[in-house]
Parts: structure tokens; sequence; C-alpha cells
């Protein structure tokens, strides 16, 4: 297969950087995926060089076709400063996005390891990060690019670290937040011989095409401040509909949301795009809702659902659809962005690019190739019972056709939804031994496990008032107690699951 440079040149690198920061055509929330991944990274007060450096394992590109010979470089990382012989293996699994090792020395599994005097490892998912195992990311590469495929990368890493690190009897628990936690999951249900545990937090373990239920979380955390909040969205979002309808009303809708370019009214695909864009102001605000690096001052994080419904609900600032405009103000700035970018062509031609150095390939492409062939997941304004409008399924699934080609049509994202919740049972798994944290303002627990039952084998635990994946960052004194509680009930978990 290709040799992937392991180090970018300076230049390409820059070039990287650069096209992150000025390229605005992908919103900054994609289908409830952030740029970066849908697991923000913990800050770390360390210097760069104090990380643990990447590490590289041979991998086979098609587990699952042994005619196939070609392999690639997969990354990963090791922190070995908490082992104790005898002591367990730990596996943070990647995701949906690059790698960091900053998770090598922060974050709540790191406490756990100390604890049970772990090893620690984590593996970056393939098309991720720096794992590359194609030339780029054309349709016809990211054929080998799946759930599947990962889980049995992990598989052969897990056969692979025992041997090389000499930890042939040692006891394993895997750790993932948000899809890597559905990965959690699915690995002990399908591999349950390599692993003892298995912690999967916020993980959405069924898939499906329309996924309505995010917004209506999304409507239920703004009821959480009182029910004007939902009422003043739903107001303005509506005189946007009003206001597109006319010339004028185009023009003033340019100037007060500060978009870049004219609204052509014909463009459907633009006008959806601007519909979505605005309930994305509110989508990543919600699903990162006072998650525990907002005390760290990560970009953003200081802005809660309170922040926009307090805007929202103040008669001071005009017109509903005037603080509808200041919330979409404080957004871009917070972001840096100048302007808001609604063209759907600028978004497809984007996502269409293919080399590894193009912004797409921060994860943004490769996530809509999993959504589009194996998740569906798609966060549609079809649900009546909440604020927003106009972005119905269609527009999700034109946008598969627009990126990845005219197959890529509704019978195939179902085909794919199928397959995955007949493949790892949805509902139906049973796994013994893992543990689903969810958080009751996370929209993704929709799709997680929701009730109790005396037939489960396995631990939900629902943690009230936080979002996506809080468990997994450091304690801190502020935390509330159903949180660190939750932190409790895991370590004790990981403790049964070390000793039967
Ligand atoms: C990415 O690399 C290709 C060559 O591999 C080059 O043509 C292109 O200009 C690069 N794009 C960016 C944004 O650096
Ligand atoms: C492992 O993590 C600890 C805690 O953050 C850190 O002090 C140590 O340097 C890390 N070890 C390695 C090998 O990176
Ligand atoms: C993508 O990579 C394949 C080889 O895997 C190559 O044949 C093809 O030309 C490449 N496409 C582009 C657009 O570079
Ligand atoms: C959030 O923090 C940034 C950086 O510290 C600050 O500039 C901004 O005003 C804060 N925003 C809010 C809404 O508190
Ligand atoms: C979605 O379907 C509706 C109704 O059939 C249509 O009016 C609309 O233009 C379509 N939108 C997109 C973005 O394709
Ligand atoms: C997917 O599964 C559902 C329910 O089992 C079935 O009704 C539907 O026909 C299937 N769709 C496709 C495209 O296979
Ligand atoms: C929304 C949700 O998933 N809630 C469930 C999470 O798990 C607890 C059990 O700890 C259930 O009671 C909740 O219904």
């Amino acid at each position: 297969m290709v040799d992937v440079p392991k180090v970018l040149p300076v230049t390409l690198f820059l070039a990287f950087v650069l096209s992150l920061s000025v390229n605005a055509g992908i919103p900054k929330i994609l289908r409830g995926r952030p740029k970066g991944g849908m697991l923000g990274v913990p800050k770390w007060h360390g210097k760069k060089e104090e990380l643990p450096p990447d590490m590289w394992l041979k991998q086979k590109l098609d587990h699952f076709n042994d005619a196939d010979t070609s392999y690639w470089e997969q990354r990963y990382f090791v922190n070995d400063t908490f082992y104790k012989d005898g002591g367990p293996i730990f596996i943070m699994i990647g995701g949906e996005g690059t790698a960091d090792p900053i998770w090598m020395v922060e974050g709540m599994w790191i406490e756990y390891a100390k604890s049970y005097n772990a090893m620690c490892f984590q593996l970056e998912h393939r098309y991720y990060g720096k794992s590359h195992p194609t030339e780029n990311t054309s349709v016809e590469n990211l054929r080998y690019l799946s759930s599947e495929q990962a889980l049995a990368d992990l598989a052969y890493f897990i056969r692979y670290t025992r041997d090389k690190y000499q930890l042939y009897h040692n006891k394993l628990i895997t750790f993932g937040g948000s899809y890597p936690g559905s990965l959690s999951a699915w690995f002990r249900v399908k591999y349950p011989h390599l692993v003892n545990g298995a912690v999967a937090t916020s993980a959405p373990i069924n898939a499906v095409l329309n996924f309505v239920e995010y917004l209506d979380v999304v409507s239920k955390a703004l009821d959480t401040t009182g029910p004007m909040c939902n009422k003043m969205v739903q107001t303005a979002h509506m005189t946007v509909g009003k206001l597109l309808q006319t010339d004028s009303g185009r023009k003033q809708l340019k100037k007060m949301f500060n978009l870049c370019d004219d609204i052509d009214i014909a463009n459907t695909e633009d006008v959806a795009n601007l519909y979505s864009n605005l309930a994305g102001n509110f989508e990543g605000v919600v699903q990162y809702n006072k998650d525990n690096r907002a005390f760290e001052g990560a970009v953003g994080t200081n802005i809660t659902v309170d922040t926009l419904c307090n805007i929202m609900n103040d008669v001071g600032r005009g017109d509903p659809i005037d603080r509808y405009a200041a919330v979409n103000a404080l957004m871009l700035t917070t972001y840096s962005e100048k302007c808001m970018d609604f063209s759907y062509k600028k978004m497809i031609d984007d996502l269409t690019k293919t080399d590894w150095n193009s912004s797409a390939a921060e994860g943004g492409r490769q996530w809509m190739y999993q959504t589009c062939t194996e998740f569906g997941f798609y966060q549609t304004s079809d649900l009546k019972d909440q604020p927003f409008t106009g972005f119905p399924l269609n527009f999700s699934i034109q946008q598969c056709i627009d990126i990845f080609g005219a197959k890529f049509n509704a019978d195939l994202i179902q085909k794919g939804i199928n397959r995955t919740n007949t493949n790892y049972g949805a509902y139906g798994m049973k796994p013994t031994k893992v543990v689903f944290p969810n958080g009751s303002i996370d929209p993704w627990h929709a799709l997680s496990f929701t009730t109790t039952s005396v037939d489960q084998p396995f631990t939900t635990i629902y943690i009230d008032g936080t979002a996506h994946c809080a468990n997994m960052y450091p304690s801190t004194p502020v935390d509330p107690p159903q949180l660190t509680e939750a932190r409790k009930t895991i370590n004790t978990l990981i403790g049964q699951w070390l000793t039967t």
C-alpha cells in the first residue's frame, strides 16, 4: 500500500492549519459533529514535548479479505507511567477526529488508570488524524472505512500490544465517548474474548435515518431555563421564514445575520443550509453545555444554554429576531468567523475534496461517509414539537448524493443502517460488563439505552443535567453531585470487572 509520511513537511502542515482557519464552507457543527470530532479534548497545561510520541503499527487494509494483502500504518499512543506488574490494560478508542495525545495524560480514565496501575493505550481510528490507510479519501478508497474494520483494527492492535509489551494475561478495559463509546460497547459484543469490560459514554447504539429526537432534546434543554426561550426561538425562526419571501426581507436577513452571500430563494439547498446553521448555533451549545472543559476556558465552552436563553428572553434587545441575530453574532465572534457561510455549493465542494491536506480531511468528509453508509443520524427539523424548521430529511440525503455520488441514495443509506443494527443488535444487544453513562441534556442520549430493566446484563447511568461525554473530563470541585456519583459508579464497576 501507499507509504504515508509520518511527519508532514512543514509547508504542507501550515497550509493545512491555514485551510482550517479560513475555511467556513463546512459548518462548525455538521450532523452533531463539531470540527475536531465529537469528543472535545481536555485542557493540558504542560508542554507539547512532554506528551507521549506517535507510535505506529502495521495494520491490514481489509480485515475481511485475505486476498488483499495491503498494509498501512496506524497511529497509537502509550502511557506506561502508572503500570505495575499484573496491572490491567486500558484502551481509549479513537473516533471521528484526530486522536489527541492529551488524552494520554488527562481525563477521568487516567485517574482510574492511576488507581488500578493500568497500562494505557490510545488507538487512532482508521482514516482520521494521521492514520491514513489509503493515498486519498476518494469514494473508491473510503470503502475501507467502517466501524467493522475499525473494530478489527482494535482486535489486531490488542494482539500486537500484548506481544510487544509482554502483557499476555492482563485484563483489559476499553473506554470511548460518543461514536467511540459505541465502538467500546460493540467491541465487547463482537470480541468478548478480547476484553473484560467496556465504558461506553454517550454512545448512540441505535442507528436511525431520521434522528428527529435530537432537536427534541435540544428543545427540552432550552426549556430548563423556563418556557419562554423555546417560544422566542420559534417566533424568531418563523420570522426568518417570512423575511425570506421578499427581496427586501432577504436583504435585511443578510445584514442582520452577517451572511457571507446574498440569498437566492430559488436555491432550496442554500435556504435549507441557512436554516440548519441557525439551528446549529443552539445544537452545539446544548450538546456541550457546561461540560468539564468549561472551567479551563476551551473556546466556546463559556457559552451555555443559559447564555443563549438569556439573550433570547431579553426584551431590551428588540424583537425575537433581533435576539436570534445577537445569538448568531455571538457564535460568529466566538468561533472567529467573519460572516455566516451558508453556501451549499461551497460546503459540498469542500466535502468533495479527497486530498489528505484539504479541510474536509479533518474528519468532516469521513464522518459524512460513515453516516451515509452505516448510521444515518440525520438531525432534521422534521419533528413538530420543537422550534426549528427548514431542513427536512431529503436535505441530508441530498448531501450524501452530492458528495459521494448518485448511488448513495436513501435506499443505500437505509440498507447500511439496517445492517448496522442487525450486526450489533441496536437496542437488542445484551453485552455483560458494559456501562452506558448518558447525560440528560445530551441530544445523543436519545439513541442510547433509555431505561433499565431486569433482563439487561449491562449497567446504565443517567446523569441529570450534564451534556455529551461530561464524565470523561477531569473532575473539578464544582461538579454536580450526580456527576461525581457517576464517576464513582464507573470506578466501582471497573474494579468488579477486573476481579471477576
Ligand atoms: C494539497 O496537496 C496537493 C498535492 O498533493 C496540492 O495540489 C494542493 O494545493 C494542496 N492543498 C492545500 C490546501 O494545501
Ligand atoms: C502519563 O500521565 C501522567 C499523568 O498526566 C504524566 O505525568 C506522565 O508523564 C505520563 N507518562 C507518559 C509516558 O507520557
Ligand atoms: C486517489 O488514490 C488512488 C489510489 O488509491 C488513485 O488511483 C487516484 O488517482 C487518487 N485520486 C486522486 C484524485 O488523487
Ligand atoms: C467567553 O470567554 C471569552 C474568552 O475568555 C470572552 O472573550 C467572552 O467574552 C466570553 N463570553 C461569554 C458569553 O461569557
Ligand atoms: C425536500 O423535499 C421538499 C418536498 O418534497 C421540497 O420542497 C424541497 O425542495 C426538498 N429540499 C431539498 C433541499 O432537496
Ligand atoms: C430496513 O429494515 C426495516 C425493518 O426491518 C425494513 O422494513 C426495511 O425494508 C429495510 N430497508 C432496507 C432498505 O433494507
Ligand atoms: C435518557 C436515558 O437514557 N435515561 C436512562 C439512563 O439510565 C437510567 C438508569 O441509571 C435510567 O433510569 C434513565 O431512564
